[in-house]
């Protein structure tokens, strides 16, 4: 087993049209372990900093616009691989080319609102989290349950 922690964020289009519950009841049955969350407003600074990849891109300013217009929720979700397994529920960039059952295949139609974060390395997930989050804020705790999701 490999237990990975990934950065995954519902962006404010998510929150704004209702769908938060169904999204994170998607991680909740896959089976990942809620370790951190919260409602916040990003500041500009904090929203440039989580994207600074894309700075010289030339949609950079209209995403820092988009993610910082309303609350977004944050969360850190663990479990085995759990990078790639959260980018398996979230679908591809481009809303118009994710699978059905993914999340942004689900609820997106565009790039620049297709509803969702997740971490791309394990890397960058501790990037992000560092960011989002205080260390006293990540919980740490055990599920009964555990045993029937991993053998
Ligand atoms: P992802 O969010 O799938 O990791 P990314 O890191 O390449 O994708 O880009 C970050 C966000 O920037 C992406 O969720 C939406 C936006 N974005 C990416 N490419 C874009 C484009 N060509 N036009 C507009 N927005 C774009
Ligand atoms: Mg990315």
């Amino acid at each position: 087993m490999a237990t990975e922690q990934s950065y995954v964020m519902i962006k404010p289009d998510g929150i704004q049209r209702g769908i938060c519950g169904e999204i994170i009841s998607r991680f909740e049955k896959k089976g990942l372990k809620l370790v951190a969350m919260k409602l916040m407003t990003i500041p500009k600074p904090m929203a440039e900093m989580h994207y600074s990849e894309h700075k010289n891109k030339k949609f950079f300013s209209s995403l820092i616009s988009y993610i910082t217009s309303g609350p977004v929720i944050a969360m850190i979700w663990e479990g085995d691989n759990a990078v790639q397994v959260c980018r398996c529920l979230i679908g591809k960039t481009n809303p118009q080319e994710s699978e059905p059952g993914t999340i942004r295949g689900d609820f997106g139609m565009m790039t620049g609102v297709n509803v969702i974060h997740g971490s791309d390395s394990v890397e960058s997930a501790k990037r992000e989290i560092s960011i989002f989050f205080r260390s006293e804020e990540i919980d740490t705790y055990d599920r009964s349950i555990d045993k029937w999701i991993y053998e």
